[in-house]
């Protein structure tokens, strides 16, 4: 059977005071654990080198200045990439991107085990706001500080595995899993900060871990692929953001999952034949699937 050693590797809280230089060693230090637990892929979260920051109301010349990495690698990943040369183990890191025409976009990139960048997704989905809600505990300001990803859901393939990417908000839509199903996706792996408040509605606490649950065992078991999602969680300067970052398998069941809200590197040895046991059969696009009764998908 084709296997894979996969990590994902949950954060624990970034406050405004940390560097990104602090931040990228606590990553290099979980490459390291990653690698050391056979693992030739590592996860981690979205936006990971700083602050969850649109929770802050600010001016976008700010935002960019403090929180955007203006190119990719740059001094402060740099130990990033090249542990991961070193290590031979690739790897999805999630950042700020300001683009040299001063486009900004919430993004992900893959770099393979050489430290070389082979893919780049920008966010689609992106949830909030883009006003000032005064009063309210906390902002959610994504579509303030960014634009709809353009880029499109893309599959690339690295050692010998073909890997989907998205983004947070993204893992929530059914559309998101079965664009990349369709191009042969075996794993798909996103990042994410999800605050445990909901500002907008009066939502049970719970269900914010529940909801995450669901969309992940559902979306690998429809689309009959592997999913790796890291979280970064824990009380951001006071602010709390679930954790339960896992790998789900293509049967829709939970194969490792973090225990905590801080670091924490998770592996699983993941079957790329069961995907494929599943798009042989109950999943097999080809023969079953009626494309032409989705088209109000593409319309509406
Ligand atoms: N980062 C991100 O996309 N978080 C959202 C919060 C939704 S509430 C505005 C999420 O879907 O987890």
């Amino acid at each position: 059977a084709r296997k894979m050693g996969l990590a994902v590797a949950q954060m624990g809280a970034v406050n405004l005071a940390d560097t990104r230089a602090t931040v990228v060693r606590r990553m290099v230090e979980m490459m390291r654990e990653a690698a050391a637990r056979q693992a030739e892929f590592v996860v981690f979260p979205e936006l990971a080198l700083t602050t969850f920051f649109p929770r802050y109301w600010m001016e976008d010349a700010e935002a960019v200045d403090r929180f955007f990495e203006k190119t990719m690698p740059n001094a402060d990943v740099q130990p990033l990439f090249d542990t991961a040369r070193e290590l031979g183990i690739g790897f999805y890191l999630g950042y700020a991107e300001l683009t040299p025409e001063g486009r900004q976009f919430n993004t992900a990139i893959l770099v393979d085990r050489r430290g070389k960048i082979i893919g780049k997704y920008r966010k689609i989905h992106l949830p909030g706001h883009s006003d000032h809600k005064v009063g309210a505990p906390f902002q959610h300001l994504e579509k303030k500080f960014f634009e709809v990803g353009d880029l499109g859901f893309g599959v690339w393939e690295t050692n010998d595995v073909k890997i989907g990417m998205c983004l947070c908000n993204d893992r929530r839509w059914p559309e998101t899993y079965r664009v990349m199903s369709l191009q042969s996706a075996e794993l798909i792996v996103l990042g994410y900060n999800t605050p445990s408040l909901n500002i907008h509605w009066n939502e049970p606490a719970h269900l914010r871990t529940t909801t995450h649950e669901i969309v992940l065992q559902a979306s690998a078991y429809q689309n009959a692929v592997w999913v790796g999602a890291a979280a970064k969680c824990g009380h951001e300067d006071g602010h709390h953001m679930i954790g339960s970052s896992m790998i789900v398998a293509p049967s829709g069941e939970i194969v490792a999952r973090a225990s905590g809200e801080e670091d924490e590197v998770i592996t699983a040895k993941i079957d790329l034949g069961m995907g494929q046991l599943f798009r042989d059969h109950v999943f097999n696009f080809a023969k079953h699937r009626s494309p032409h009764h989705y088209k109000l998908i593409t319309e509406r």
